[in-house]
């Protein structure tokens, strides 16, 4: 059995958070995922305010275990959704792409234990200080919107930064990724990825069926030039957008504009032409579908042998 602090801290029998995931992470998945006793996490993305309150209470009507939700920091729905998470009482809130500065302060003072995720040792000190209760170092391995660092180089840096225990996430996808987490010092990790193929996750058969056949070099990493970039499967969309970053005559506007929606086609649509699908590097090592509950439970019966054999070569 693997149990560390943040077992206790969330009220969870495995140390493993389920990545709040635009267009994919709903109440289906992150109840599956507490049910499996990790902590699921909706994804709030670009909800109205009253669309993230049914999921929260659809959430609570599937399973009586914590789960989560995702604030996506960039979306213009921030501020309202910020507030419903008050007014629900979510018991924990993870926080992406940017500063929870302005939310922060009134969640921690309700109770609410906030987890944001951090790209660099700065913006971990920082979020520690403003009441953070634990961060998630995440790598650029990672599927969606990255940070330059790599999950080796960030997550033992990070884990020296800050007092509050780390979660890793970027690049883990089975038990030898948990292991290295451990290794570099987290205490719990983060998978989004690795749940795209859970038979509770709702998305396109296409986008399952994309991760499945996945290579290690098949994904990419596009808009670093509007300053966010996102990491997908290649596809068509992918191509053209990494193609046009590069167009000088073609205006950020214009790039913005391409990738507006393409992330709902992908996810509800399955649309392999204009569809932005998601995904981490480690995409190819999801190999099938399975239930939520049994990827959390395989993953740590391997991450398990692997750290009981860990002194194999040490004499
Ligand atoms: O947030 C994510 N992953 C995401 S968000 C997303 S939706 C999206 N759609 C279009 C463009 C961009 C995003 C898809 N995937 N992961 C957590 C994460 N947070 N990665 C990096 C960060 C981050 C970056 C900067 C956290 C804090 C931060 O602060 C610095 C600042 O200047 O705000």
């Amino acid at each position: 059995m693997i149990k560390t602090p943040i077992c206790e801290l969330f009220g969870i029998e495995y140390p493993i958070f389920q990545g709040g995931m635009a267009w994919v992470s709903d109440a289906s998945l992150a109840s599956a995922v507490s049910e499996g006793g990790g902590l699921g996490i909706i994804s709030a993305m670009n909800m109205p305010g009253e669309a993230l309150r049914s999921e929260i209470r659809a959430c609570r009507a599937r399973t009586d275990k914590p789960f989560g939700v995702n604030i996506m920091l960039m979306s213009p729905s921030a501020p309202e959704q910020a507030q419903v998470v008050l007014e629900e009482k979510v018991t924990v809130v993870t926080t992406g792409a940017g500063l929870p500065s302005k939310f922060i302060k009134d969640w921690v003072a309700a109770g609410i234990k906030v987890v944001p995720v951090v790209p660099s040792t700065a913006i971990a000190r920082m979020v520690e200080r403003m009441g953070a209760c634990a961060v998630i170092a995440e790598g650029g391995e990672s599927g969606g919107h990255v940070g330059d660092l790599t999950t080796m180089v960030l997550l033992p840096q990070v884990c020296d930064a800050v007092k509050v225990p780390v979660l890793g996430a970027g690049g883990i996808a089975d038990g030898r990724g948990i292991a290295a987490a451990f290794m570099l010092g987290a205490q719990g990790v983060q998978c989004g990825t690795r749940f795209l193929s859970a038979f509770e996750c709702t998305i396109h058969e296409n986008y399952k069926k994309k991760v499945l056949e996945a290579r290690d070099i098949d994904t990419i990493a596009t808009g670093k030039r509007l300053g966010h970039p996102v990491r997908s499967l290649k596809n068509p969309f992918s191509r053209k957008f990494f193609e046009m970053e590069y167009d000088a005559s073609v205006t950020n506007e214009e790039l913005e504009q391409y990738g507006t929606g393409a992330l709902r086609l992908a996810a509800r649509e399955g649309d392999e032409e204009h569809g932005c699908f998601m995904a981490g590097q480690i995409a190819a090592m999801v190999k099938k579908e399975q239930p939520a509950a049994e990827i959390i439970s395989e993953m740590f019966g391997q991450a398990e042998q692997i750290l009981l054999g860990a002194t194999k070569w040490v004499k």
